[in-house]
């Protein structure tokens, strides 16, 4: 019998730097509400989806930007989310911005997705690995993009989880333009790879690259589904915040590589697809059967650094 399973995204619009918690919440409400309407099993948000982009700001002091993050969840603020999607039976990830203090008294502040089954129950928790943009204040850019200051990358890498009947990974927004990132996933066997973004449109190192933006948002994870055989849920926060235009074109993509939904709009959307999570294995089992085809023994060094090997001195 076929395992289906329906994928659900739902987009963000913009999110003012006064917006509540208590706000968002309540727009995530009701697009959790619209997934149930569609028997939407899996509802993906995006990255650090209950507040505004606040990299987009220096803050000196880290302790004067806790207020962005959640050191236990649910909590106060997002304790409806999470009572509104068990009681409608929909699961969810979420991306926030966490603030973890280990054993050792240490804080870490993690760009965070947490996924959330169909009763309640928290199965899995990833934190970003590739934090892009800078770390100090950068006048000279047109808005900053200080993840380096406010995150540190996850120590635990890419995971997958047994859960909806499937396996599961999650990614964060820059996590999807690396392909390694889709391979450790789909090593371990990832059937559905979860991605939340904040893209904006304007690319201050190198502004050529603004066209391209939508081009290489679907390039990637088009690519990194097609070449793991894995669905992927590719989810945005988009449209003009605080003066910043974001990427939107939120997508579900088979493992063929073809996008089977999309975002309309630049705003709170939701877009769903039934798929047969059996179709992973037309890609897994035959063209890309890792065991069979991949060839590690072949590709040389891992280690490999950067650069050109220094040729043989002549003789
Ligand atoms: N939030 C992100 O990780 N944004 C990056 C930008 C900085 C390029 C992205 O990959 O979309």
């Amino acid at each position: 019998m076929a395992r289906r399973i329906t994928l659900g995204a739902a987009q963000l619009g913009p999110i003012a730097k006064d917006e509540s918690k208590a706000q968002v919440v309540e727009r995530m409400i009701t697009l959790l509400r619209i997934a149930a309407h569609n028997a939407v099993d899996l509802l993906v948000f995006p990255e650090l989806a209950l507040t505004t982009f606040f990299p987009r700001w220096y803050i000196e002091d880290l302790s004067e930007s806790d207020h962005y993050y959640h050191s236990k969840m649910p909590d106060a603020d997002t304790q409806p989310l999470f009572d509104e999607a068990k009681s409608l039976g929909v699961g969810f990830a979420l991306g926030y911005a966490e603030l973890a203090v280990d054993d050792a008294g240490t804080v870490h502040r993690y760009n965070t997705y947490l996924l959330v089954d169909r009763e309640g129950k928290q199965v899995g928790k990833f934190h970003k690995v590739h934090i892009p943009g800078h770390a100090e204040n950068e006048p000279w850019r047109v808005f900053q993009h200080l993840e380096r200051h406010y995150f540190e990358p996850g120590p635990e890498g890419f995971g997958v989880w047994e859960a909806f009947d499937s396996r599961i990974g999650m990614a964060l927004c820059n996590d999807r333009r690396w392909s390694e990132t889709y391979r450790v996933m789909g090593l371990q066997g990832a059937e559905v790879i979860l991605i939340g973004y904040n893209t904006p449109l304007h690319y201050s190192p190198d502004p050529t690259q603004n066209a391209l933006a939508g081009f290489h948002n679907h390039l990637v994870m088009q690519s990194g589904a097609y070449q793991n055989g894995s669905f992927v849920v590719g989810v945005a926060k988009g449209g003009i915040e605080e003066g910043v235009d974001s990427l939107a074109q939120s997508v579900i993509i088979a493992p063929s590589g073809q996008i089977i939904a999309q975002a309309i709009t630049t705003g709170d959307e939701v877009i769903s697809a039934n798929v047969d999570l059996d179709f992973c294995a037309t890609y897994k089992g035959l063209l890309f059967d890792f065991n069979r085809y991949r060839m590690p023994e072949h590709y040389g060094s891992l280690t490999v650094k950067p650069g050109a090997k220094t040729p043989p001195p002549e003789s």
